[in-house]
């Protein structure tokens, strides 16, 4: 097994209901031919489809189905009862949370769980260390205004690094911002992330973006966007691109908790569902959105209930899972007008099955995502849950939905100062209680695969290593002004070279209000 370990996925596949199916291959011959070939892609995925449909076989398992007793309704049939009876908006209990590892690094007696080689281990405890040496050497450079911007993952490293160690280099990455650690583990250099940061020459993105803004296409690590929760649906893009070729890897997707408000999230859950796309959802529920704590973000039970359940209450979510159909949002905020006011009225929407793309009174229920809840901040369960939930993400072709409870530790970002909205006492709790990174280093050390010299030994090593990449970063040349006009139209339209002509007279006018390390246009 290599670097993997020995692992024993048998308590998965036997404990989870798996559908299989073939698909087999158009003939050779036929390609080519463009009406064949695409009524062949018209059955084969029209066949996929009618797979996802589980109303009907679920009924049928029922003994004595009398038809009398059902409606057979497109997408399934549906059984009928003379009780009026709603449908709950919570759960009799919360969710469980998987862990294997408690507080002090010892083995949950037993769990079930996907063993790691002593190999991976130091490997993911290094990478631990690592990023956590990173997020502080680069937020004291922006202190010292060596660097305009930074964002730390203080306090999530095991979800960077242990989903990180599950996946492949072939599954691709759609991060939100906070998980540089997955391009840390698959071999962007310190020296890259420091060129990113410093917006030099070396830059992919050529100075373009902000700090933590990181993207390397030879890492398949799709660039971040500070626009919450777009990279979600185009993790689903990506992932049902990855289904039609027939690849064995995945999509991955990384949000937070604030994430799952968007309608992006909604709406790339159901099409994942839909389309049955093999993805990977990771939600870092970190208890706040910048200033938001989770209880004003949703009523639900947290967010791994997602991938089956939306609050059956006063609850924005329930709009904005539909898209498209701006009328329910806009009731929404009617019907919480109306509450403010006291009035003894209620709003009422109305809206077809393809606005809510669903078979409507399940759909408040079910986006029919297969979920799991894990300690965040257990990186022996994370690396585990990740590993089954590609499994099964590629040999199902499902998409699955991982809610990481977990803390960030730091501020939101440099331009945040948390201590405004939360108690020093909660961020000391799990700095000091719960901090993953000691957690897997007393788990490592009780297996004799790590020891105090070898810890101090590698974290001056890492510092000399940073302090170095920044020292380079600095001195390197920044890309010149013109680059931020350039990689976006092939011919660029005639009002953005308007404005390139408009800056270079401007530098020319004001030579010494432009900065010195940047080169002169010409
Ligand atoms: C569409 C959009 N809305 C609002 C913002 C401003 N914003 C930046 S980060 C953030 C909070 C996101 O919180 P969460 O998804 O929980 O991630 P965390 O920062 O906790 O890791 C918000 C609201 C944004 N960048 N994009
Ligand atoms: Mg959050």
């Amino acid at each position: 097994m290599g670097l993997l370990g020995v692992i024993n996925l048998i308590p998965w596949s036997s404990s989870l209901s798996h559908r299989e199916f073939s698909v087999t291959a158009p003939n050779a011959q036929t390609l080519g031919d463009s009406d064949t070939d695409l009524s062949i892609r018209a059955t084969l995925f029209s066949s996929f489809r009618f797979m996802s449909t589980k109303a009907e076989k679920q009924l049928d398992s029922l003994p004595n189905a009398d038809d009398n007793k059902v409606l057979d309704f497109p997408g399934g049939k549906v059984r009928f009862t003379p009780e009026m009876k709603f449908i709950s908006e919570s759960p009799e209990e919360r969710a469980h949370c998987y862990r294997i590892l408690d507080e002090e690094g010892q083995l949950i007696m037993g769990s079930n769980f996907v063993q790691v080689s002593e190999e991976l281990a130091v490997k993911m405890y290094r990478d631990m260390v690592t990023l956590q040496t990173m997020d502080t050497i680069f937020y004291e450079a922006q202190r010292q205004g060596r660097i305009s911007f930074y964002l730390t993952t203080i306090g999530e490293e095991a979800i960077n690094i242990a989903t990180a160690a599950a996946l492949t280099i072939d599954d691709h990455v759609f991060p939100q911002y906070r998980e540089p650690g997955v391009l840390l583990w698959r071999g962007f250099t310190l020296q890259e992330f420091a060129n990113q940061c410093f917006g030099n020459r070396a830059d992919y993105g050529k100075g373009r973006q902000m700090p933590i803004h990181y993207g390397s296409n030879k890492h398949n690590y799709f660039t971040v966007s500070s626009t919450i929760a777009t990279q979600i649906p185009h993790a689903v893009g990506a992932a049902y691109s990855l289904k039609m070729d027939r690849k064995k890897a995945c999509a991955v997707t990384y949000f937070g908790d604030g994430g799952t408000s968007e309608g992006d999230f909604h709406a790339a859950l159901n099409f994942a569902a839909v389309m049955e796309a093999p993805v990977i959802f990771v939600c870092r529920n970190n208890g706040w959105a910048i200033s938001t704590p989770t209880s004003d973000q949703f009523r639900s039970d947290g967010v791994v209930v997602r991938g089956r359940a939306l609050h059956w209450s006063f609850e924005v979510n329930i709009a904005t899972a539909s898209d498209g159909s701006t009328q329910i949002p806009h009731a929404v905020g009617a019907a919480y007008s109306l509450k403010m006011d006291r009035k003894k009225a209620c709003a009422v929407t109305y809206f077809g099955d393809g606005g809510t793309s669903d078979g409507v009174v399940v759909r408040g229920r079910a986006y029919g995502v297969r979920s799991i809840r894990v300690d965040g901040n257990d990186p022996l369960a994370i690396y585990g849950v990740v590993h089954a939930a590609r499994e099964m993400s590629i040999s199902e072709n499902r998409p699955i939905l991982i809610e990481a409870l977990t803390y960030r530790v730091g501020h939101h970002s440099t331009s945040d100062d948390s201590t405004k909205y939360r108690l020093a006492d909660e961020i000391e709790w799990w700095k000091m209680a719960r901090d993953p990174v000691t957690r897997f280093r007393k788990w490592i050390e009780s297996n004799g695969w790590w020891s105090s010299e070898a810890e101090s030994q590698f974290r001056s090593s890492v510092r000399i290593q940073l302090l170095h990449a920044i020292q380079v970063a600095e001195k390197a040349e920044k890309p010149p002004a013109t680059e931020m006009f350039t990689d976006v139209y092939d011919v660029p339209p005639s009002n953005l070279q308007e404005q390139e002509k408009l800056l270079k007279e401007t530098i020319k006018r004001h030579p010494q209000d432009y900065p010195s390390d940047v080169p002169v246009p010409a």
